[in-house]
């Protein structure tokens, strides 16, 4: 009678939101899987404290199950990522636990703490979430857990590394990355900073009007004067910058013992001349970049 009534009846897992569905029609398990980790977690947490219960006695096809640990289960090993167009992801990883409720895919945005996006049941080893278009800065994470805890797969996939972010930039009209607009040393919007320098500095490499640029100084330290740049950069971003400086435009030395770093914070660096002003009163500096 339930099962004619009821379109869900016999969904392996079920989740509804008794104040807009009362009668339990709309399944939104999968659609919540923040909700659906809770839940499962302290449902495990309440069966597994009742006392001589028969865990299974039925044919289930579970095998992993545990409601009461002993442990937190072991993390997923060799987490993967595969790009499905350029603001969804596919991960992988190997089901190494033997006790899990399940696995959760967690992300965080621009530094912040991380939160479930997908939930799968004990035994999967992938999932393909979405990624919020637009944001470049996303790390992704795999999590087993159980009743005891979650362990996290130590791979934690990266959207800011060179590459990915290369793909998610371009992958829209160059899915192959092979053409000349998505390559690193090509200006791709002609504002004369070069792809890579636009990843370094977090501008746009698609528009012409998103720029930035490397400003000089001279600061006094009581004794000495001392030239500098300032890098508007992101240091989350994977590049190594180093300053170089010349006498003459033609000769130009890189890095130390030419240049030092004098700050490295998280949205700049600056980089000066080790030698002084009062001792070398013409020199023009600039920076390089690589990737590390
Ligand atoms: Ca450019
Ligand atoms: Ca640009």
């Amino acid at each position: 009678m339930a099962a004619a009534s009821n379109p869900t009846y016999f969904d392996d897992d079920q989740l509804y939101n008794l104040n807009t569905d009362p009668g339990e029609d709309n399944n939104l398990y999968g659609q919540e899987p923040a909700t659906a980790y809770t839940l499962k977690k302290r449902l495990a947490q309440y069966i597994g404290g009742i006392p001589g219960r028969p865990f299974r006695q039925f044919s289930d096809s579970s095998t992993e199950f545990s409601p009461a640990p002993a442990s937190a289960p072991t993390q997923p090993a060799n987490v993967q990522l595969q790009f499905q167009g350029v603001n969804a992801v596919k991960l992988q990883w190997s089901d190494a636990a033997n006790n899990e409720l399940g696995y959760i895919v967690e992300s965080s945005t621009n530094g912040a703490p991380f939160q479930v996006i997908a939930e799968t049941p004990m035994g999967t080893n992938s999932a393909t979430v979405p990624l919020p278009s637009g944001v470049e800065d996303v790390v992704l994470r795999v999590s087993a857990y159980n009743a005891v805890g979650d362990t996290a797969g130590t791979n934690q996939p990266d959207l800011l590394t060179p590459e990915n972010w290369r793909y998610r930039t371009f992958g829209l009209v160059d899915p192959s990355l092979t053409n000349p607009i998505s390559q690193w040393t090509n200006d791709a919007d002609g504002d004369l900073l070069a792809t890579i320098w636009e990843y370094a500095l977090a501008t746009n490499p698609l528009d012409s009007n998103s720029t930035d640029r490397i400003t000089g100084e001279v600061t006094p330290d009581g004794t000495n004067n001392w030239f500098q740049i300032v890098v508007p950069r992101d240091r989350r971003r994977a590049v190594t910058i180093n300053g170089r400086v010349s006498t003459n435009l033609i000769q130009w030395a890189t890095g130390a013992p030419h240049t030092a770093v004098f700050e490295d914070a998280t949205n700049r660096l600056i980089l000066r001349s080790t030698t002084p002003v009062n001792t070398a009163p013409k020199q023009f500096m600039d920076a390089t970049v690589a990737f590390p």
